[in-house]
């Protein structure tokens, strides 16, 4: 037996982790000092996930338990660790489950269009040839190609954000006094701009950006 939670977290070269749902959950156990350990896995080691039946990440495994999905793994951490209160209402599920759909079919799509083109960057030779293949082949176009929809897309980012801005001027969290589910869900969004690229994402949202500067110093994350 096993008995600590494993992570399967996407990796480029030198190690940089740059996966929104993995920063999401790592920062939900970071923040509630579980203990866990990542496995790092590139794009073409699918080999190492075989054991799941699928292909993405985050997975978590804890003994014979696989959890694949950001979403199931924070409901399972919710049913483990009772204590966490992760989800303490039906009102938390609803509002989280909104932001997690808001932020996987809304928010890191535009974001994607604006740093998608730093992406190859972070990438191994081989990683970086799948993930210009796989993208290329999911946009319709050549990756480059983004560039020219930049500041469009940009603008697009700030009227998407601006719901948050407004929420964090009156309060520290988006969850409230302390950081909670709602919290974890937004912040891979930028921790994933912030590992592959230099684009800045906060140019007209200091709100957001000093929550996400008091998320990180609070967890020791750089
Ligand atoms: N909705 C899923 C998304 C998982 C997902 O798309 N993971 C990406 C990394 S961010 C992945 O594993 N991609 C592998 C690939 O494209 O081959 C979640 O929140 O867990």
């Amino acid at each position: 037996m096993n008995n600590k939670i494993l992570i399967y977290d996407l990796c480029g070269r030198d190690d940089i982790r740059f996966s929104p749902p993995c920063w999401n959950i790592k920062l939900c156990l970071i923040h509630n000092k579980i203990d866990f350990e990542t496995i790092p896995i590139k794009f073409t080691e699918k080999s190492k996930i075989l054991f799941s039946s699928q292909k993405l990440v985050p997975i978590l495994k804890y003994n014979e338990e696989v959890i694949c999905d950001s979403w199931d793994i924070f409901c399972w951490l919710n049913e483990k660790f009772k204590e966490l209160k992760l989800i303490f209402s039906d009102q938390t599920k609803i509002f989280s489950k909104y932001l997690y759909f808001y932020t996987s079919k809304h928010l890191l799509p535009l974001i994607f269009q604006i740093i998608g083109n730093d992406i190859p960057k972070i990438l191994d030779e081989e990683d970086k040839k799948y993930f210009l293949y796989s993208r290329e082949k999911r946009l319709g176009k050549p990756l480059e190609s983004l560039l020219q929809n930049k500041s469009e897309a940009k603008n697009k980012l700030f009227n998407s954000l601006l719901i948050f801005e407004k929420i964090l001027k009156d309060n520290k969290f988006i969850n409230g006094i302390e950081p909670g589910l709602p919290d974890f869900i937004f912040f891979g969004n930028f921790m994933w701009a912030e590992k592959c690229s230099s684009e800045n994402l906060f140019e007209n949202t200091p709100n957001i950006n000093n929550w996400y500067s008091e998320l990180k110093a609070m967890n020791d994350l750089n």
